[in-house]
């Protein structure tokens, strides 16, 4: 109950005054006549907040089981989940994508919408991981915003590694430089923004083919961005995105997110420590690389494959 004062001439014009403010729900309490007319004090029933519901505990429990119950699903390894949940309960918020959102933003770090990319970068990774893809879409987007992106491929001990680019890029009229090795990638002067390098797959196993990789991370100018499908199995994601930590790789896109119902893996690779900025839902160069906020996360292991079938279309 709220009271409200109205003064005027009249009790009518007072009653009219109380009704434009208050609305037909008013009722008057009282009215009294002063020097200058008449003074109607008037109420109004206020919503008053279910005080019993908000500080029922199994309030908060049923987020914290909601979004066990997702992430169970999601097949996050189970010490994981635990962590979250453990700062779902600390937090104490009653919506649950808020709730996992924070709780995500302390598992890792994430890049900003606004941060993105770097602008000199080189895409590395598994096998037939999307690399090509990104390294396109990457290209496709820059062209779109008006920029000259400089394109060029390491990928060259594979026949039609380059081709595949070229043929991907070609309708974009970008070119795709073929270097050999990261000398004569870094012996070019390039003064186009950005500047996107692909490169061969490795399989992230192999301890040869990592060392290979630190000694090409060594002589390369580029950052090195991970490129990880989202839907690999959480311990081998986890491992992958370890590894590649450990030669000092610090961001990753994640792709092929339409061809995952689960998503523990991503979330293995993020507290690793890889930064998630991008994901790919798709093949087609067109379809953008989208960013990754602990928010969208959240959003996406809620809300399991519907989530990305609705941010894909
Ligand atoms: N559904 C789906 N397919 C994708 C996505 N990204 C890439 N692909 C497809 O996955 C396959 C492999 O992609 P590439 O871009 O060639 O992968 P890569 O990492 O360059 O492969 P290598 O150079 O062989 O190591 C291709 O058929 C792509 O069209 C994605 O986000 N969703
Ligand atoms: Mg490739």
């Amino acid at each position: 109950m709220r009271l409200r004062v109205f003064e005027a001439a009249t009790g009518q014009q007072a009653l009219a005054r109380m009704r434009e403010a208050l609305g037909p729900e008013a009722i008057v309490v009282a009215t009294r006549d002063t020097e200058n007319g008449v003074r109607v004090t008037a109420a109004v029933e206020t919503h008053d907040p279910d005080l019993r519901a908000m500080l029922d505990p199994s309030a908060r429990n049923a987020v914290v089981e909601r979004i066990g119950d997702a992430l169970r699903a999601q097949a996050v390894p189970p010490p994981l989940s635990e962590r979250l949940l453990a700062r779902v309960r600390e937090t104490g918020l009653d919506d649950p994508v808020l709730a996992l959102a924070d709780a995500l933003g302390r598992l890792g770090a994430f890049a900003t919408a606004a941060e993105g990319l770097p602008d000199r970068l080189a895409l590395i990774g598994p096998c037939g991981g999307g690399k090509t893809a990104a390294v396109a879409k990457l290209a496709a987007e820059a062209r779109l915003a008006g920029a000259r992106p400089s394109v060029a491929s390491l990928d060259t001990r594979r026949a039609g590694g380059v081709a595949r680019l070229r043929s991907l890029l070609e309708p974009l009229g970008v070119a795709v430089e073929r270097c050999e090795d990261p000398q004569q990638l870094g012996g070019r002067s390039v003064t186009e923004r950005p500047e996107i390098v692909d490169t061969g797959g490795l399989n992230p196993f192999s301890g040869r083919e990592l060392a290979t990789l630190a000694t090409l991370l060594s002589q390369l100018g580029q950052e090195p961005v991970l490129v990880l499908p989202a839907g690999l199995d959480p311990a081998d994601s986890g491992e992958i995105a370890a590894n590649f930590a450990a030669l000092g790789v610090s961001r990753m896109i994640v792709t092929k997110l339409d061809m995952a119902r689960r998503f523990g893996g991503l979330l293995a690779a993020v507290d690793a420590g890889l930064r998630p900025c991008r994901a790919s839902i798709g093949p087609a160069v067109g379809s953008a690389l989208l960013p990754l906020s602990p928010a969208s996360l959240a959003r996406l292991l809620l809300g399991g494959s519907e989530a990305v079938a609705e941010t894909s279309s």
